[in-house]
């Protein structure tokens, strides 16, 4: 099976975690942009979903969904959401398509985060795919700093521009063992918005498609 087919079989698969008549979270990325088009097959009995960027949001009206304002709904049984990383602890590094914080605050709202991803992006240890952090333009040189203090090798993600009119330093280089602990600390630096790593609220359930299938992990 092509990676496609992979992430194809997990968008499938989430359906089943999708509970009748309800708004549900839904992230960003081409794994989700394949949930979207299956979501679609059972509009029906859909209610409607909150989205974590621009991009979802015309993607979910193009399928005819309802998208809703977060403001306007108490909480989300599920979030529907991919990584580009995910170790066997469910943390999750997330933020290669830009929509890192959004992404984080509609999962922070939600009852439970299942993660669709294809087996590639299964790690013993994350921070082989560059850790994106969205900073406040006028603090890039000084986070920029911050990072390299701790080991890293920030890069500005040029030309982008985040949804909320942010910009994106990719850091290269981390060996992240302890993703909670980093996380907390990145948390601490000012002028950093969001950072990456998704692991004091990581998943509740990986949907990863193998070769031979897709496996449940929790
Ligand atoms: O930007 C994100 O966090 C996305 O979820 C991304 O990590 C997954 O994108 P993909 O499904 O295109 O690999």
């Amino acid at each position: 099976l092509t990676q496609d087919q992979l992430k194809r079989e997990v968008a499938k698969k989430a359906l089943e975690y999708v509970p009748d008549n309800a708004i549900i979270g839904v992230g960003t990325g081409s794994t989700v942009n394949l949930f979207i088009e299956e979501l679609a097959t059972i509009k029906g009995r859909v209610k409607g979903a909150v989205s974590s960027s621009n991009a979802s949001t015309e993607r979910l009206k193009a399928h005819g969904i309802p998208v809703y304002d977060l403001n306007t709904v108490d909480e989300l049984p599920v979030y529907i959401d991919g990584a580009d990383e995910i170790n066997h602890y469910l943390h999750m590094l997330k933020g290669g398509g830009g929509a890192l914080t959004r992404e984080k605050i509609v999962a922070a709202a939600a009852d439970q985060y299942i993660c669709i991803a294809d087996e590639k992006k299964y790690v013993e240890m994350l921070g082989e795919f560059p850790l994106p952090i969205e900073v406040v333009p006028m603090a890039r040189s000084f986070v920029a700093r911050a990072l390299v203090r701790l080991g890293g090798h920030p890069e500005l993600r040029e030309g982008f521009v985040t949804d909320n009119g942010n910009i994106i330093l990719d850091v290269h280089g981390l060996k992240i063992a302890k993703p909670v602990e980093l996380e907390e600390t990145l948390n601490q630096i000012a002028g950093v918005v969001t950072n990456g790593l998704f692991a004091k609220r990581r998943a509740d359930v990986l949907l990863l498609g193998r070769q031979n299938g897709v496996d449940v992990l929790k």
